[in-house]
This record gives structure tokens, sequence and C-alpha cells, in this order.
């Protein structure tokens, strides 16, 4: 691939978890370095052992620095688990294994936002220093705390999602802290820059939700002049990773890239879907939204670039669309 151009387009990607970071890796091999900004959820960070963790952030960074853990889908490749073990021995449940070297990056964003800085400013000084050549982003820089309510009661993210291996049947979200928080200036300027928005195939209620839910986003990215396009998260039926498919479900909608789309309409000129799932794009298009079939499933990095270009040539042949 490598004797393909990189593209000089501005681009803004909105990203939860893996498969947001998937794709994300992808455009940022498709673009050139400084080109792709990704603003990311921070709905499901939270405070451990005294220290501020914030796993999509990381899940991102780790994955546009080269490091991440592939394997897990969390954390950094080769990570071992010293502290995780003497923790127990303190007779402290391990249920979010915190690993030795993505201890250090825990430890540094507490530290520096002790001293007052804010998330943005520690999540670019985390980055910077490992060489990430995109922007990350934080949708906001207040604290922001998704509550699953289920059966079982209203469950923090973490522990709904890792402790509790999101087994609940989800009633709905809370997202605690939401009404007090703000685009930050960053995430606007790179809205209102964008050449192309592309929401990753992320999942829908718990990593694009929040980010669209921070008050003035979802105005800011109806008013930037990009067009916008969205990558499904769900493939035949199924989610790729985590419980996307299954809040589709109990929360009544279909579980179809149809069911996702439907969520994102009137904000989104085009959706990418799987060509296993061919047979939806005319009821998508329906919705308002051209259509884009292509593979969606990124097993190898070649996968993950081939499917950036895609997103990205079907984004820029949408402009006249949106008058941009
Ligand atoms: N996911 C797990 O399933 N088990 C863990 O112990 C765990 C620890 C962890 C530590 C740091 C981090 O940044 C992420 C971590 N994750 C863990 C992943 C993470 O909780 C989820 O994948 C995301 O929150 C979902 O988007």
């Amino acid at each position: 691939m490598n004797e393909v151009p990189k593209q000089t387009t501005k681009v803004a990607a909105l990203a939860g978890g893996v498969g947001g970071a998937k794709l994300a890796h992808g455009l940022q091999m498709a673009l050139e370095p400084g080109a792709l900004s990704v603003v990311v959820n921070t709905a499901d960070d939270m405070t451990l052992w005294g220290l501020h963790i914030s796993p999509d952030v990381d899940t991102v960074m780790y994955t546009l620095a080269g490091v991440a853990n592939r394997e897990l889908g969390w954390g950094i490749e080769g990570e071992t688990w010293r502290n995780t073990e003497m923790m127990a021995r303190y007779g402290r449940d391990p249920w979010f294994r915190l690993g030795d070297m993505d201890l250090a990056t825990h430890i540094l964003r507490t530290e520096m936002l002790r001293d007052g800085r804010t998330l943005t400013e520690v999540t670019a000084d985390l980055a910077g220093a490992l060489g990430v050549p995109s922007l990350i982003l934080p949708m906001c820089d207040e604290r922001v705390e998704t509550l699953v309510s289920t059966e079982a009661g209203n469950l923090p993210f973490q522990e709904y999602f890792v402790q509790r291996r999101h087994a609940d049947r989800v009633i709905g979200f809370t997202f605690r802290g939401i009404v007090d928080s703000v685009p930050t200036p960053q995430v606007l300027d790179t809205l209102e820059a964008a050449e192309a928005i592309i929401f990753c195939p992320s999942n829908p209620f718990v990593s694009t939700g929040p980010i669209l839910a921070v008050p003035g986003m979802r105005e800011a990215i109806e008013a930037a002049p990009a067009p916008r396009v969205g990558v499904s998260p769900i493939v035949g039926g199924a989610a790729l990773k985590g419980p996307a498919a299954d809040m589709l479900d109990a929360l009544g909608h279909e579980v179809s890239p149809y069911g996702v789309a439907l969520l994102y309409r009137g904000l989104l000129d085009g959706f990418v879907i799987d060509r296993e799932d061919e047979a939806h794009s005319e009821r998508i298009r329906e919705l308002g939204m051209e259509v884009l079939v292509t593979g969606t499933v990124m097993k190898s990095d070649e996968d993950r670039e081939r499917l950036a270009r895609d997103v990205l040539g079907f984004a820029l042949g949408l402009k006249e669309r949106r008058g941009a």
C-alpha cells in the first residue's frame, strides 16, 4: 500500500474503543501526518486506586502509537502484571487490571490533572511523547460518567462492562455530568476545519452516544461544512466486539446496520456497511443517506488502511451533496 499517495485532507473522526481505534489507525496510515484528529469518548473514564483512567483515550492513543495489545484489545503490547499480582496479595480484587507499563500513563495523567492541566493538554502531552502523528481530542474536559441502567440497578460503565462482563440486560443510560460539559475549543476547531467527519464503527449508545450528548456537540457537527459518514459497528446481525448488538436488541432497535443508521438519521450523509449486509442498502438510502458497501471487518493493518481509503473516497464524493 506504500505506493499509494497519502492524502492531505483534514479529517475528524469520532471514536470510542477498539473498533473506533482500528479505523482511526487506518485513517492515520492513509493521511499525511497531522491531518487526522480523533474526538474520543471519555464517559467511561473511571478513578481506580486514586488514578484517572481514560480507557477509550488510551485505546486510541496506544493504537495510533503502534503499541496496542492486539490480543487483549486494550492496554499495551508485551505488558506485565506484577502490580496487579501485588494488589491481589494485599487482598484487593483486581477485577480491572492495570498493566505495569499502562500504570505509568495513569500516574502521569493523574499528576498532570492534579497540577491543573486539562485532559486535552495531558492527552496531547502523552500522545506526543509516544510519537502519535495525529491529534487525540477528549470530547470534553469535564468529568462525565456513563451509568448503565440494568435490572441489577444503575452500574458505573466499567462495572457493567468489565466486572459483570456486560451480561446484564440494559434498560437505558445516564451520562452523569454531561449537562455541565462543553465541547473543547480544540474539538470545535477540528469539526469546523474538517473536510470529512467520520463516525467510526463504535458503539452508538456508549461510545459515540456520549460524544453526541455533550451539549453543543451535535449542533457543531451539523453546522460543520464537511460531509459526515458513519461506519456500521454491526456486521451480519452481530457486533464485532462488545455489547452493541445486545444493547440494540434490549432497547428495541433492529440489530442491523439499518438499526444503527436509524439512530444517526439526520446527522449522517453517508453510511458504510459490510458486503454481508448489502440487502439493507435500499432501506438505509430511504433514511436519506448514501450507502457504500465494502469489506468493513479489520483483521490486519492492510484492512484498516483499505477501509479508511474507501471511507475517505466515499465521504469526499459526498462533498457536493453538502454544498461544501
Ligand atoms: N477491559 C477488560 O475487559 N478487563 C480489564 O481488566 C481492563 C482493564 C483496562 C485497563 C486500562 C484500560 O485503558 C482499559 C482496560 N480495559 C479492560 C478495557 C476497557 O475497559 C474497555 O475496553 C473500554 O472501556 C470499552 O470501550
